[in-house]
Formats: structure tokens, sequence, C-alpha cells
């Protein structure tokens, strides 16, 4: 198995790149949106595309993937929701564990299920301390996990669990608010535990605009992921002010060589 994924992702927070991900939710996926947020993706220099979601309605990932590979060169990440969103066809997957819960299922036993059939794939395993944070509503990924989020204002227990994760060697922490949040991951939480880890650092949930992904790039966020924000928007203008702020940024803060 190849480490191109990780290695990337490693390389972004060593050298302060900042990147932006792309969600894409199989079930919303309708062909003509479809080819307009991977030509919008592509323009607005989008790094990585994740296909997955927590409950999804019979959409097959499979085809959804090859679709997506024969239009976009931008590599493809799966977010599983469950051993139905195995696609051969991505690039990588994201082998979640959910730190932030007490859900054995979740914890290790999807995992135990999934691990051998991920053996028979070119996929590259990308082990991630997925973490879900309170984000003012419950969400899906809340209610289906039937676990309890990290409080909102507690940065220090996700700083902690992140911490966690990395010392039990998941290579990648994403801090979650979950699809639809109301509000993103606090730009305090993202600092603290980004200053505790030396693993990459994924946020998402509820980012909706250019100051939301500039506030957590700024306090120390690896990379972003973008989902409902651009369901809601067919012209993707949101994803191009992301972009451009992102740009303004990586011009004060140059990417280090
Ligand atoms: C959800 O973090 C992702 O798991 C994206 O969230 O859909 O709110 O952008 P949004």
């Amino acid at each position: 198995m190849t480490h191109r994924l990780l290695d990337q992702l490693d390389g972004w927070k060593q050298r302060h790149y900042k990147g932006l991900l792309v969600l894409i939710d199989p079930d919303k996926s309708e062909p003509a949106s479809l080819r307009r947020v991977l030509s919008e993706s592509e323009r607005c220099g989008v790094d990585l595309l994740m296909v997955g979601g927590s409950l999804t309605h019979g959409a097959d990932i499979q085809d959804i993937v090859l679709e997506i590979k024969q239009l976009s060169p931008i590599p493809v990440l799966l977010f599983p929701g469950s051993l139905y969103q195995i696609a051969p066809a991505a690039d990588g997957i994201l082998f979640l564990s959910l730190i932030s819960g007490r859900n054995p299922d979740l914890l290790i036993g999807r995992q135990v299920e999934a691990a051998p059939i991920l053996r028979k794939t070119k996929l590259e395993v990308i082990p991630t301390a997925y973490m879900l944070v309170d984000s003012g509503k419950p969400t899906t990924a809340h209610y289906m996990s039937n676990t309890q989020p990290i409080p909102h204002d507690k940065p220090d227990i996700a700083a902690a669990t992140a911490l966690a994760g990395e010392m039990l060697g998941l290579r990648l922490a994403y801090l979650d608010g979950g699809s639809g949040a109301q509000i993103p991951v606090s730009a305090e939480m993202v600092r603290r535990a980004a200053e505790t880890l030396r693993i990459p650092l994924m946020i998402g949930g509820g980012i909706r605009t250019a100051h939301a992904a500039l506030t957590a790039w700024r306090a120390g966020a690896d990379m972003l992921v973008i989902g409902t924000a651009l369901e809601q928007d067919p012209d993707c203008r949101i994803l191009h002010d992301i972009a451009d702020a992102r740009a303004a940024y990586l011009q004060q803060h140059p990417v280090l060589p």
C-alpha cells in the first residue's frame, strides 16, 4: 500500500500549507450539479474530494466515484458512514475511529468488519481520529453515531482526545461539527488541538463563509472540509470566495519549501 495521501497531509502540516477539501454527498450528486462542483473545484485548486456521509439512501458509491474519476483529476478520499461506502475506485479512505464517543461499534467494531475488505483493495487507508463536536444542534452524524459530541466550549477535552488518538497511532485528526452544523468548531478549539498535535488536523462542519474558513486556518487547521455550503450554492460562489481567501492568506504566510 502506498502512503501518497498520508505523505501529502503530513507535508501540509510541516510546510504550513492550508488544504481545501470538498465533501460530496452521494445522495445529492445529481449529474449536472456534480459536474459543476467538480469543474469549479478544479478551478479553485481544491486539493482533495471527499465522498460519503453518515446516512446514505442507497446511492452506489462506486458508480459515483467512477463518474468523478472520469470528470476530475482531483484525488478522491472516502469518508464512509458504513461498510456500504467502501468504493475501490477511490484513492484512499478515512479509516475512522470515533474517539469522541464511547460507542464500541464505532471505536473498533466496524473497523474489524472493514479491515479484511480494505486489504483486498488498493485504497490507501488513513487511520483517522474522528471527533464530533457539538455544533448548536444535533446533526445526522451525532444522531446516527449514538454518541455524545465534545461540548463546543471545551477545547481542552478536544485537545486531549485528539492527543490520545495521536498516541494510539492514528495519523490524522478530524474535528467535525457534523454536516450542516449551525456553528463551526470554535477557533479556540482548533488552536488548542493544533498546538497539541503533531499529526495533521482537519476541520469541518458548518463552514459557510470565507471568514469562517480563514478563522479556522489561522487558528491552525491544516485542512478544511466544505460540504453543505456548496449544496446550497449551485454557482459555487462560496468556493471561489474561500479559495481567494486562502490564496491571500498563503501570500502573507508562504508555504515553507
Ligand atoms: C461533515 O465536515 C463535513 O462531516 C462537512 O460539513 O456539510 O457542514 O460543510 P458541512
